[in-house]
């Protein structure tokens, strides 16, 4: 092997680096190193002829991956399935320079920034929010789909989506933002996921409608996970809801609106909406009594004026949905 070079002249070709001083300047112990490379496979490509680890510089920057996403409290599994599925062209962009940062800055800039806030009960972040988007890198569709049912096996509706599949949701979406995941992995995620929502829907078989409501994605909106997991929350508590799907045309609802006179429309946004909202335009003139409830981060925080009779509330969660559906008072506290 060639002289260990300072770090700032190395190129990813002309060193080999033995796990020393990539301990020294990954900042993570030799033996954790050595660890890493027997039980999840993140260590050296080479082997001296006398068998001594040798990293190249795409190894060490797989290392700081597995090291930064540990930091930021992914489990070790996950954060080497994250690591392995890189390429070296995303390795690249993740850590262009190998040796600029430790491995301790990485994990405190991302414990600064962009955490996996789960929201919510963060004690699970170790069990099923971690095995979800585990299998969901590695394309398992037999596991994703034992792990939603045995979540809804253990744990109500609210509580499993609330608890579990919203915070495995949002993980799966940063770690598709940050290039760690494929979207074929968020589509597999997704997609077996509404499975397991329209079999409760269909199991539920909700009774004549109490009330009529529609359940539907704003104008543009190709997300529709939420919109399933209300009419499903709301199957099980015996109101059949109509579900007219994402990207529902604002003209088609104000038509709807008018011709059907429905007692409560519920409307999912999770992408930004426009300044210039055509829905303000349509509940200003529409005809109540209707009750308008809107989910999801796109909507903004300050509602415009409507007609008289129609009332616009912004709802956060799934609970709280159903709530306001069902025409029931906010719960205490
Ligand atoms: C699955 C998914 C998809 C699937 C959707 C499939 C489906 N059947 O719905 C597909 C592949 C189609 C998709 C497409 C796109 N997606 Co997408 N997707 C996601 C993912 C992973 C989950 C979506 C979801 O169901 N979220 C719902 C819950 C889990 O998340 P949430 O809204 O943040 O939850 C908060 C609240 O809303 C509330 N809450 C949670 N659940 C519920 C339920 C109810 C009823 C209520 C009221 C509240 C509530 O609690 C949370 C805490 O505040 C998210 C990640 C994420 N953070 O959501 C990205 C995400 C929403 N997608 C994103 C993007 C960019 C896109 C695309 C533009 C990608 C592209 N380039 O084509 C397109 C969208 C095009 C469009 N015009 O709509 C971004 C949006 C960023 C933004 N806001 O600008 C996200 C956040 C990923 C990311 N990290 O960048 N996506």
């Amino acid at each position: 092997m060639a002289d260990v070079p300072n770090d700032a002249s190395t190129t990813d070709h002309d060193v080999d680096w033995p796990v020393g001083r990539v301990a020294e300047r990954v900042g993570v112990p030799a033996a954790t190193l050595r660890t890493w490379d027997r039980r999840y496979g993140i260590g050296p490509s080479l082997r001296t002829g006398g068998g001594h680890r040798r990293y190249t510089e795409e190894d060490v920057r797989r290392v700081r991956v597995m090291a930064r996403f540990i930091g930021r409290g992914v489990p070790a599994l996950t954060a080497a399935r994250i690591a392995s599925a890189m390429d070296s062209e995303r390795l690249r962009i993740e850590v262009p320079n190998a040796s600029a940062q430790t491995a301790g800055e990485d994990a405190a800039t991302a414990l600064q920034g962009t955490s996996f806030d789960t929201g919510h009960d963060s004690t699970v972040l170790d069990g099923p929010i971690a095995e979800i988007s585990s299998a969901a890198i590695a394309l398992h569709a037999q596991t994703l789909t034992s792990l939603y049912r045995k979540t809804l096996r253990e744990r109500d509706l609210v509580s499993a989506w609330t608890d579990v599949f919203s915070p495995a949701l949002r993980l799966i979406g940063e770690q598709w933002g940050e290039g760690a995941l494929g979207v074929e992995s968020e589509h597999l995620a997704s997609e077996l996921l509404v499975a397991e929502l329209r079999a409760i829907i269909h199991a539920a078989r909700p009774p004549h409608p109490r009330r009529s409501v529609l359940l539907a994605g704003a104008d543009d909106e190709q997300h529709y996970l939420p919109l399933l997991a209300l009419q499903a929350e709301l199957a099980r508590q015996g109101l059949s809801a109509a579900y007219l799907g994402p990207r529902l045309p604002t003209r088609a609802l104000g038509d709807l609106i008018t011709r059907r006179q429905p007692d409560a429309v519920f409307l999912w946004a999770s992408m930004e909406r426009p300044d210039a909202e055509p829905l303000w335009h349509t509940l200003a003139t529409a005809t109540g009594p209707l009750d308008v409830v809107l989910g999801g981060p796109g909507w903004p925080n300050t509602l415009p004026r409507v007609a008289d009779g129609v009332k616009v509330t912004r709802v956060s969660d799934l609970a709280a949905a159903a709530r306001a559906l069902q025409h029931l008072p906010e719960a205490p506290g």
